[in-house]
């Protein structure tokens, strides 16, 4: 821990944090909050830019307690939930992420989505990478 204090301080890290995916993400947005609920989704399309396969591990936010990447699968002749654990994009592969399909759900959403606010998302890749982004909160009506 006192390394890496160190290298902080030497500005030695920088590069490290400066090499975030080669991923363009378009259309961010948040479902407003519905009364009487606490978890809500996370929508936007993602694309890889680079040459290399890359795998979405993970996300972040601080607006709700947990946060996971999910998608809907018809099972049974019913819609249901999945959480995907990893989800990968080959080079030029778009995915877009959208109410029926892969969202980011979120579990325990702090203070409720207004239309208008910004929710920051970090999406955390395989090889350590990580990008984050703002998304709007849409009006639901
Ligand atoms: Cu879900």
């Amino acid at each position: 821990m006192q390394v890496l204090k160190i290298l902080l301080a030497l500005g030695l890290l920088l590069p490290i944090s400066l090499s975030a995916a080669e991923v363009e993400i378009s259309n961010p947005w948040v479902n407003e909050s519905i009364p009487g609920t606490e978890n809500g989704a996370g929508y936007f399309t993602i694309t890889n830019t680079g040459s290399s396969v890359i795998s979405i591990v993970g996300a972040t936010t601080a607006a709700s307690r947990a946060v996971e990447v999910h998608q809907h699968v018809m099972r049974d002749g019913m819609m249901r939930m999945r959480r995907v654990p990893e989800l990968t994009l080959e080079p030029s592969a778009t995915v877009v992420f959208q109410p029926g399909g892969y969202h980011l759900m979120l579990f325990g959403v702090k203070n409720a989505f207004k239309p208008g606010d910004q929710v920051e998302f970090t999406l955390q890749f395989s090889d350590g990478d990580s990008v984050s982004f703002d998304a709007e909160v849409r009006s639901i009506r």
